[in-house]
């Protein structure tokens, strides 16, 4: 049988015996009696020589035409040597046979190489390609090295996320996406035909990880899954179909054993990327140079009035990038920025939210709910910040019946929330009347959490086929 090894694994363990490698093509250059032949497989390179007479020289001739982007199968023998700028290996392979296995057209729609440099900062005299055309060709964009390794580094966090919240006793759920009703309100919501009735695609599984948590007796539970959001948003930072990281807990005395939870998850998932996806993050930062993200043993956590403090103390005013009732998203860069600088964290909470910006579902603070004007009212809120965006949004929630349909009924009414019609959510609401745990939670957009991880600019580059208001294909 033949030996395969991954070009990855091949080093200098192996040198003097023979391996089978199928790796694509990367580049070739043949002259007269010499052929290298740079082999790639994902995020590793190494270097193919084949030389006559050792092999016929027709052989030799033929890699040298072949397309790169191909695949190939070579058997070759492993040899030491001087590392190359091109493969960054210590070794090379004396290609002794190659067979295509599959081959490229020709003229590709952009070379790997060019799709290989940071688009953004484009050096003179070299080729770089756009973020359209490489989403219009995503995956032969996906191939590059740095490409593989945001794949690989977000394919790290929803586990990290899930086996951290299996040991801590929750349940993996999977809620329905198709809904009768909007879960959040608003206008965000995909609307499609279900049998002759009226549906929608979830913008969030809030409303089904309550009912689970605090009604069904899970007490505790996560789910990862597809969001849809009809926003024609198009930033940076948005998409129209996300994958939340979503969890709901009970909780005892205070929200605050949510945070203490968060924070402590958040830890483990930065901690372990940055100690076993060390390769990964290196082979972003060569194309896409970031600071290495900065978090504290025990995040910070500081209130909503202190984070406008912070504003105002910088000279901040609410002319400049919008009112303080809520945070602009220049504000909260703003802000980001100021804490890096005096706490040296680029992860922080935010809670106590005014109320009045805050969905139904969110459980008022106690000591100013209709005790002080309604402007002023805060509640059990928070969100979470990585590099001054936000990643979470979560709160306390409303677990008595009465209190709910109070604020539901408030925030479809006159608040202008456009919260859901109290009768879409019946279901929900009703399921409060049978005895609910306390409880509190967050949901989480994974595509953020690797974006800003990696201070990527956008977040389109960290989703395989990502879907914003102009993109439905591939
Ligand atoms: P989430 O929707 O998850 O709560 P978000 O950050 O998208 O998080 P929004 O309330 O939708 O929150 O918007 C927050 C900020 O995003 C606003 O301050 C607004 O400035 C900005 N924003 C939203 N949509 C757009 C847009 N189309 N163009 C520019 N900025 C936008
Ligand atoms: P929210 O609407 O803030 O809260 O969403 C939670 C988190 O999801 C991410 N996110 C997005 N990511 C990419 N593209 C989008 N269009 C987008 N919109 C949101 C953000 C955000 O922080 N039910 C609540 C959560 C809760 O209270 O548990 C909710 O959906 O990272």
């Amino acid at each position: 049988a033949r030996r395969w090894t991954s070009v990855g694994a091949v080093g200098p363990h192996l040198i003097g015996s023979d391996v089978w490698v199928r790796a694509r093509v990367h580049a070739v250059r043949a002259k007269g009696n010499l052929a290298f032949v740079v082999l790639r497989q994902g995020c590793f390179t190494v270097q193919g020589v084949a030389s006559a007479p050792a092999i016929p020289k027709a052989m030799v001739a033929f890699l040298g035409k072949i397309p790169s982007e191909s695949i190939v199968d070579v058997e070759a023998s492993v040899a030491s040597a001087q590392v190359s700028a091109t493969t960054q290996s210590t070794v090379e392979l004396a290609i002794k046979k190659c067979f295509i296995v599959s081959k490229a057209v020709p003229d590709l729609p952009f070379q790997i190489v060019d799709a290989s440099r940071n688009e953004n900062d484009p050096k003179e005299g070299e080729v770089t390609v756009g973020l359209d055309t490489r989403l219009n060709h995503r995956v032969i964009d996906l191939r590059t090295p740095a490409n593989q390794a945001i794949m690989r580094i977000r394919s790290a966090v929803p586990l990290l996320f899930a086996s951290y919240l299996n040991d801590q006793g929750f349940t993996g759920v999977n809620s329905p996406k198709l809904l009768a009703g909007s879960s959040e309100g608003g206008s965000s919501v995909f609307k499609l035909e279900y049998f002759g009735r009226d549906c929608c695609l979830a913008q969030s599984p809030q409303l089904y990880k309550q009912m689970l948590s605090a009604c069904a007796d899970f007490e505790r539970v996560y789910e990862i899954g597809p969001v849809f959001r009809a926003e024609d948003s198009n930033t940076r930072r948005h998409l129209c179909e996300f994958t939340g990281l979503d969890f709901e807990m009970a909780i005892y005395e205070h929200y605050y054993e949510v945070l203490d939870l968060f924070g402590k998850l958040f830890n483990h998932i930065f901690r372990t990327l940055q100690n076993k996806y060390g390769k990964e993050l290196e082979l972003v930062s060569q194309v896409y140079p970031f600071q290495p993200f900065k978090f504290l043993d025990k995040p910070l956590r500081i209130s909503f009035a202190e984070g406008i403090a912070l504003l105002r103390e910088a000279g901040v005013t609410e002319e400049q990038q919008g009112a303080f009732d809520d945070l602009s998203t220049v504000n909260e860069k703003i802000l980001g920025d100021l804490i890096l600088e005096k706490y040296d964290t680029d992860f922080y909470i935010m809670d106590k939210y005014p109320l009045s910006i805050r969905p139904f579902y969110t459980m008022p603070d106690p000591a100013t709910y209709k005790k002080v004007p309604a402007a002023e009212q805060l509640s059990n809120s928070y969100d979470i910040f990585m590099r001054g965006q936000e990643i979470c949004s979560g709160a306390q929630r409303i677990h008595d019946h009465t209190l709910l349909m109070e604020r539901v009924n408030h925030c479809h009414g006159d608040a202008g929330h456009g919260g859901p019609h109290p009768d879409s959510i019946k279901g929900y609401t009703d399921a409060f009347k049978f005895g609910a745990f306390p409880h509190g939670g967050g949901g989480v957009g994974l595509e953020r959490v690797v974006m800003l991880f990696l201070d990527l600019t956008n977040i389109r580059k960290t989703s395989c086929f990502p879907r914003d208001p102009g993109r439905l294909t591939p």
